[in-house]
């Protein structure tokens, strides 16, 4: 399987994560990646690739140009307005207070594109989102080109990232940015499987009204986890996209018996489906031992989970999401693409 990889995720290195009431280092950090790369290398699993130059303009169907701008400009806006840390939100539009204009100063852009506040905007953040997208795509065009599988080692995250609003550690929506690429290179039906440990707010989003995608995420159930606001069971979709949005909330404890149940719900909802190809939102922060999470899937459970996921016999990307528990993050991912490869039939 070919690994497409770029160093431009060092550019993403903040110091600073508001987390229950401090600030910490963040637990999504460029020592995520040397992990991966060295279980990769342990177990010589693999062809590591630069991401090639892919033309698309899949990001921008996805994302709203006035935040992607935004994006490129708001650490030199921040700076330019005399902080001293990095960009933080402190006040949001809100149910009593909706967003009528976009802001111009930058404290007032930040609460219009924001939606959670342990993200900090730090200097390179723009630009390894950016190379982050360039590393999913590059991984969709190898399958495109007639690869079985695929595995985006994507840093910065993207699954929280909305159509136009960034947090959750994520910017970009890369897993969203993969499907739509397959979409504009002739794929009718694309399926996003996001088995990341949060709910993929921002991919149901952006897809919620549309059926050629369809979204599936098994996660913490937001009434006790990150993202707090969606990923309920009753959300289904609208419009168009009607029943093609499918949410697996699950609660505290949930150990790998249960959670591959709703694993083989999915996987049959694609099968009935029937895509043409398969993103897959892979975070690992479903392990027992994740620091900011509560599933508890161990090591050999990824291995199984990459063999359910391979019986589907569909073109597939993994797009890399979260995973904080940094010792075992390679383990545990690589688990995950030699469970595929061994089912590769
Ligand atoms: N008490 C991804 O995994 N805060 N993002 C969690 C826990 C944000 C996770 C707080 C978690 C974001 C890509
Ligand atoms: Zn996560």
């Amino acid at each position: 399987m070919k690994i497409i990889y770029s160093e431009a995720h060092r550019q993403r290195a903040s110091k600073t994560e508001l987390y229950g009431g401090e600030l910490v280092p963040p637990f999504e950090c460029p020592e995520r990646v040397d992990f991966i790369l060295k279980r990769l290398s342990d177990k010589n699993f693999g062809t590591i690739l630069d991401p090639h130059p892919v033309v698309s303009s899949a990001v921008h169907k996805i994302h709203d140009a006035g935040y992607l701008a935004f994006l490129n400009t708001a650490w030199d806006e921040w700076q330019a307005a005399g902080f001293k840390g990095e960009a933080m939100v402190t006040v949001w539009q809100s149910r009593s207070m909706p967003a009528t204009h976009i802001p111009d100063f930058i404290e007032g852009k930040l609460g219009y594109y924001c939606l959670a506040a342990e993200t900090s905007i730090s200097a390179g953040t723009a630009e390894a989102a950016w190379a982050s997208l360039g590393v999913a795509l590059a991984g969709t065009d190898h399958v495109l080109k007639g690869d079985r599988a695929a595995f985006a080692l994507c840093r910065p995250p993207g699954h929280h990232a909305s159509r136009d609003q960034y947090g959750g550690y994520c910017f970009i929506n890369n897993a969203a940015a993969a499907a739509q690429h397959m979409r504009d290179q002739g794929l009718e039906r694309v399926a996003i499987l996001d088995v990341d440990f949060h709910h993929g707010n921002g991919t149901q989003a952006i897809f919620y009204d549309r059926a050629d995608v369809l979204f599936l995420s098994l996660h913490g159930d937001p009434m006790a986890a990150f993202p707090h606001f969606l990923g309920h069971a009753d959300e289904t979709g609208t419009g168009a996209g009607t029943n093609y949005n499918v949410n697996y909330p699950m609660p505290a404890g949930t150990p790998y018996s249960e959670w591959r149940q709703a694993l083989d719900n999915a996987l049959q909802r694609i099968r009935d489906f029937a895509p043409q190809g398969v993103v897959v939102s892979l975070g690992v922060d479903t392990f027992e031992r994740d620091p900011i999470s509560f599933f508890k899937l161990t090591s050999d459970d990824f291995t199984d989970m990459g063999g359910r996921i391979s019986g589907l016999g569909l073109p597939t990307v993994f797009v890399m999401e979260g995973g904080y528990a940094v010792e075992e993050i390679g383990v545990n991912t690589v688990n995950v693409l030699m469970g595929f490869e061994a089912q590769v039939s």
